[in-house]
């Protein structure tokens, strides 16, 4: 890896970090270790499998602290494809989804309003589904159920900016 990818890959850093900073340290303590693990996981970087399980052996669920999540397994790539797997609504767990909130303002206070539904309760079943990061931008992600409890108590809720792919040898 070039020059240009360490400091791309920077400057991203950069830029979370800052994006984070206007995070009120209230919320952020949100869950407990209040560790926002800035240190991204740089084996990712190099050597990386495109298709990540959201939450990992955690799945999507209440009160796992998706923040943090986000952060250590990030960097996160253009095309990149995220994979959301939570059971679907029976007698012993809670309904879950998934949804795009609009802007840095909803995520942060979970506002559903102007959101958009990209897996209602039953599309996490079994392998779940895929949800490809097609654009370099802002996806803000959060649990819609319970209007917006899952989000704010539930802690079902994290951003990524994905990166222009790196440099492939
Ligand atoms: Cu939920």
């Amino acid at each position: 890896m070039g020059l240009k990818c360490g400091a791309r890959f920077a400057l991203a850093t950069l830029l979370l970090v800052v994006l984070m900073m206007s995070v009120p340290t209230t919320a952020r303590n949100v869950g407990g270790s209040g560790n926002l693990g800035f240190g991204f996981n740089y084996t990712n970087w190099a050597q990386r499998n495109n298709r990540i399980v959201v939450g990992g052996s955690q799945h999507w669920r209440f009160g796992f602290n998706y923040t943090n999540w986000a952060f250590q397994n990030g960097p996160f790539f253009q095309n990149d494809t995220l994979v959301f797997m939570y059971d679907p609504p029976n007698g012993t767990t809670f309904p879950h989804s998934v949804y795009l909130l609009k802007d840095f303002r909803s995520f942060m206070t979970c506002n559903l309003k102007k959101a958009t539904m990209v897996g209602n309760v039953v599309q996490g079943g079994g392998t779940g589904f895929n949800f490809v990061l097609k654009e370099r931008k802002p996806y803000y992600f959060a649990c819609g159920e319970r209007g917006g409890v899952h989000c704010n108590m539930g802690l079902m809720k994290f951003f990524v900016w994905p990166l222009k792919p790196p440099c492939k040898g």
